[in-house]
């Protein structure tokens, strides 16, 4: 493996000071795996509570600062990301695999959520005054911060995930303890590192680094964490929330989707090929939001089917920082055989191959696949389980109350999409898929940063992130009562 030039080495992040690991890991370039991206201090469960406790001691200073010092915080931050989004791009790039132009968009996105934040924070009382049902009694509604929370993250989106849950956790007083996920430790890192300089007392703030099973599992259990926040896969986002429910600590999970795209008889067939696209393969189909389920009005199946296999055709996978590359590498060899393996699993329970998933060689060894497509019936797993892929599946709908119909029956309910270009139709689908979010003419994946993001079912629990409503899961509301 050669070394990379560009990281120092990645350290916690603990009461204001970066200190080593216990131990140490390394984080590779799935473009190219002879690559390390950075080598990284990896914590163990005791340095993951002397974490939590200087997170608890600053808690009271934090929690008591003003709105305008808590926004100028946030805005330097959001700042600095937005200057340095190239950079920081080139590192997501590196590190997970995105193709350049897509890390550098995310890059960008996570210093507008710091700055939306920002202004969050100036109005973040929320406060109510109203008239009581008693007379000469005012009654008013606070929202207050809740203490230390923890927020547990993934690979997927290593630094727009972290933004969505650090940037409101401070805006509204609380401290934090960030547990990225070890694939991508130096964009986890590379952000702390940005708001360490953001005159934060020190302990509001802190990044620890390391295995979910100790580091997370530390945050899961410690009585001092008040609050957690996860995003990640259904299995441990159950442990997540057995864990917190056993000592009764605020929840919120983010985990998987198997989203539907519908394509009606009316819609237009190029625009609606363009969403498959998007939606289903666009950032290697590593999206809890992916459009992995493309339902088609029989009347157009075969017409869809053949212009997606055309555009799939003219995709070009390869290496993230490759100028052109549309689909960069899987992110990791765990992740890969899970995908080759769904695809062999959909072969032989009977789903029609269409074309791709198979590993691909590029001039340099990395974890490469082609978009892979089936035709597949409701029932069959490829149709039912996330993949977290560039693979989709067709599914032959009768006519629209049936493709709604295909639509619901899943445990899944993020996000639901439908190409039409009809009005009444578009609306009927708008109030009647069991999701958190709709799209009409949109892939199911790419959404604004001002809004609620979650799911219903199996794809969500507890408040939704982000926007205004971020504040019902980083608050706790208090009553007040006054006699006159
Ligand atoms: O997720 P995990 P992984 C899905 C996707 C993917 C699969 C596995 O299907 O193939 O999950 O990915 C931490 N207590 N999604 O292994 O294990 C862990 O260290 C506390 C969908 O990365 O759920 C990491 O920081 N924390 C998803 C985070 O949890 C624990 C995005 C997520 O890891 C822990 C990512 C424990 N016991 C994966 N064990 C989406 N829908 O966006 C692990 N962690």
């Amino acid at each position: 493996m050669k070394r990379s030039d560009l990281q120092q080495k990645a350290r916690q992040y603990i009461n204001g000071r970066w200190q080593s690991g216990v131990t140490s890991g390394l984080s590779e370039n799935p473009s190219d795996t002879r690559e390390v991206v950075t080598e990284y201090a990896r914590a163990d469960r005791s340095q993951a509570e002397l974490a939590i406790r200087a997170a608890a001691d600053a808690f009271p200073h934090w929690s008591q600062s003003t709105p305008q010092r808590r926004a100028d915080v946030l805005d330097q931050i959001g700042s600095e990301i937005l200057a340095r989004r190239e950079e920081l791009g080139l590192l997501l790039a590196r590190e997970e695999g995105k193709t350049l132009p897509e890390a550098v968009g995310e890059a960008a996105r996570a210093g507008q959520i710091f700055k939306f934040f920002a202004g969050e924070a100036l109005r973040v009382s929320g406060s109510q005054v109203l008239a009581s049902v008693r007379a000469d009694v005012q009654v008013d509604v606070t929202r207050e911060p809740l203490g230390v929370v923890g927020l547990i993250t993934p690979w997927n989106f290593p630094l727009a995930i972290p933004a969505w849950k650090i940037a409101p956790a401070l805006a509204h007083g609380n401290s934090v303890v960030f547990k990225p996920s070890e694939l991508v430790s130096a964009c986890g890192w590379a952000l702390a590192e940005i708001i360490s300089r953001a005159a934060l007392p020190a302990g509001t703030f802190n990044l620890v680094m390391g295995s979910g099973r100790e580091v997370g599992q530390a945050l899961v259990d410690s009585p001092l964490v008040d609050a957690i926040s996860f995003t990640g896969s259904v299995a441990t986002g159950e442990l997540v929330l057995q864990g917190a429910a056993r000592r009764r600590a605020k929840v919120q999970l983010e985990m998987s989707g198997k989203n539907p795209l519908l394509v009606l008889a009316d819609a237009d067939l190029a625009r609606a090929v363009d969403c498959a696209v998007q939606g289903a393969y666009f950032s290697t189909g590593q999206r809890c939001t992916a459009s992995s389920r493309l339902i088609v009005e029989a009347p157009v199946h075969d017409a869809f089917v053949a212009q997606l296999r055309q555009r799939l055709a003219s995709l070009k996978v390869g290496h993230a920082l490759e100028r052109g590359t549309d689909i960069g590498p899987v992110v990791d060899r765990v992740q890969l055989a899970r995908n080759l393996a769904a695809v062999a699993s959909a072969r032989e329970e009977g789903a029609e191959h269409v074309c791709g998933g198979e590993a691909l060689q590029r001039a340099t060894v990395g974890h490469y696949m082609s978009p892979a497509l089936f035709l597949a019936r409701p029932e069959q797993r490829i149709a039912r389980e996330e993949i977290f892929g560039p693979v989709a599946c067709v599914l032959r709908a009768d006519d629209y109350a049936h493709a709604l119909q295909i639509a619901n029956d899943t445990p899944f309910g993020l996000c639901a999409g439908i190409c039409t270009t009809s009005l009444a139709r578009a609306m009927h689908f708008k109030r009647h898929a069991k999701v958190g979010m709709t799209m009409v003419n949109l892939p199911t994946a790419g959404v604004d940063y001002h809004v609620p993001f979650g799911g219903r079912k199996a794809s969500s629990y507890g408040p939704r992130e982000q926007g205004r409503h971020a504040a019902e899961f980083y608050t706790s509301v208090k009553t007040g009562y006054v006699h006159a």
